[in-house]
Parts: C-alpha cells; sequence; structure tokens
C-alpha cells in the first residue's frame, strides 16, 4: 500500500472549496499543513506551475518515493475522507451516493462561477436574479427530495456524518452568508429538510471538531 510522511493543503484564507477538506482532516485528527495563500502567492504560484491544472486547492502529498501535487477538490476530500472514516468505503451505495452529492455541489460551484467573473454590474445582477429565483430554488428543491428519502434525520446519507455533509454545507453557508450580491440569505428558508439539515451539521461539525481537540 502507498504511504505517505506529510500533507500540506495549499488554499486561500477563506473557506470556499477548503474548508469542507480541512474538517475532515481535522476531526479524522490527521496531521497536515493548512497552508494559506494570499492571492499575490497564488498568482505566482500558477504562473510558476505549482497547480496540476491550474487552479485550487491542491494537495501536496510527501511520499518516501518524491512529491505528489493533487489537485480537484473532490479527490482530495475523498482522499480525506477515506483517512479520516468520514467516505463509506465498504458501502458501495452509500459511496455512490456521498460521491452523487460531492458532484451537486461541484455543479452548483459551476453555475455560480460566470456571475462570480462578471464585471459588467447589470449583467451580473441579471445573473443574481436567475440564480436566486429559479436555478439555486430548483437545486435546493432536489436537494431537500434528497434529504427526504434519507429519512430526514439531518444527513445526506446513512446515519452519520460524511464528507457530502461537510461538501454541501459549506456552499449552503458560502450562499446565504449574504456577500454574494442578489442572492438572499434566506435561499433555503422554504426548504425544511435543508434548515433541518443545516442546523444538525453545524451542531455535529462543532461537536465533532470539539472531541478532537478535547481527545
Ligand atoms: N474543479 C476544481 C475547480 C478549482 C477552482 O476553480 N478553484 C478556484 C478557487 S475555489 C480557482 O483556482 N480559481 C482561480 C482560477 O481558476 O483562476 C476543484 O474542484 O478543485
Amino acid at each position: 500500500m502507498s504511504t505517505f510522511t506529510s500533507l500540506r493543503l495549499r488554499y486561500l484564507e477563506f473557506p470556499g472549496r477548503a474548508q469542507a477538506i480541512r474538517d475532515t482532516l481535522r476531526i479524522g485528527r490527521v496531521d497536515f499543513v493548512d497552508e494559506r495563500l494570499t492571492y499575490d502567492q497564488f498568482r505566482d504560484g500558477r504562473a510558476a506551475g505549482e497547480f496540476p491544472f491550474g487552479g485550487i486547492p491542491v494537495l501536496v502529498i510527501e511520499t518516501p518515493d518524491g512529491k505528489l501535487c493533487v489537485a480537484q477538490s473532490n479527490a482530495i476530500l475523498r482522499f480525506a475522507g477515506r483517512l479520516a472514516g468520514l467516505y463509506p468505503v465498504d458501502d458501495p451505495l452509500q459511496a455512490l451516493k456521498v460521491d452523487e452529492a460531492l458532484g451537486v455541489g461541484e455543479d452548483i460551484n459551476s453555475l455560480m462561477a460566470p456571475s462570480l467573473h462578471e464585471q459588467d454590474t447589470d449583467r451580473k445582477m441579471d445573473m443574481r436574479k436567475v440564480l436566486a429565483e429559479e436555478t439555486l430554488p430548483f437545486w435546493m428543491n432536489c436537494f431537500d427530495r434528497v434529504l427526504a428519502a434519507n429519512g430526514s434525520n439531518g444527513f445526506i446519507v446513512g446515519n452519520n456524518l460524511t464528507i457530502a455533509d461537510l461538501k454541501l454545507y459549506w456552499i449552503i453557508d458560502w450562499l446565504t452568508m449574504g456577500i454574494l450580491d442578489g442572492i438572499p440569505k434566506s435561499l433555503i428558508d422554504d426548504f425544511k429538510n435543508v434548515v433541518k439539515w443545516r442546523n444538525n451539521i453545524a451542531a455535529v461539525r462543532e461537536a465533532r471538531l470539539a472531541q478532537k481537540s478535547g481527545g
């Protein structure tokens, strides 16, 4: 089996695509360096070819055979989940449901991306109106039904915290924190399973992180 001697997660200061990975490694008591790049460091690193596909996060893994640098937040999150016991590797069906949710997370990120890059304010706000009134409610409704199908128990898959919960928790946190012009904080309020799930994951996450420092 392949082994490694150290892990370094490279991302920016904010939660973004890294926070679910950070949480997973912390909950699993997996040692890692949580490197927070400035935008200048990110630009310089990209120009220097430090990121395999130009984007972040990346995970730098020291192995006995040399250094690996791996991109793609979902791939890194699954790896972290395997190390931390938050990815149901022994249950292919549950793993499939987790993978589905991770894909949904990246679909939502991709849907948001054009409006994040739009420089023209009017065009940006037109895009945000469609996102806030149509696109995101559609996805929240789908998510609500997935949660109902899992028994409305406050988890996306099974009866325990998985990387799927952490991935979508941080995306919904970002969408509802009021920093995205045109996207209301009330985005999920009409979706009762999503609200219940969010409250549950906030509490479970806190407890699992606290367990780490107490343990
Ligand atoms: N599919 C990739 C997307 C990576 C990505 O686009 N990351 C953003 C930061 S969240 C980035 O590097 N943006 C800067 C850029 O592409 O110029 C992943 O999930 O890791």
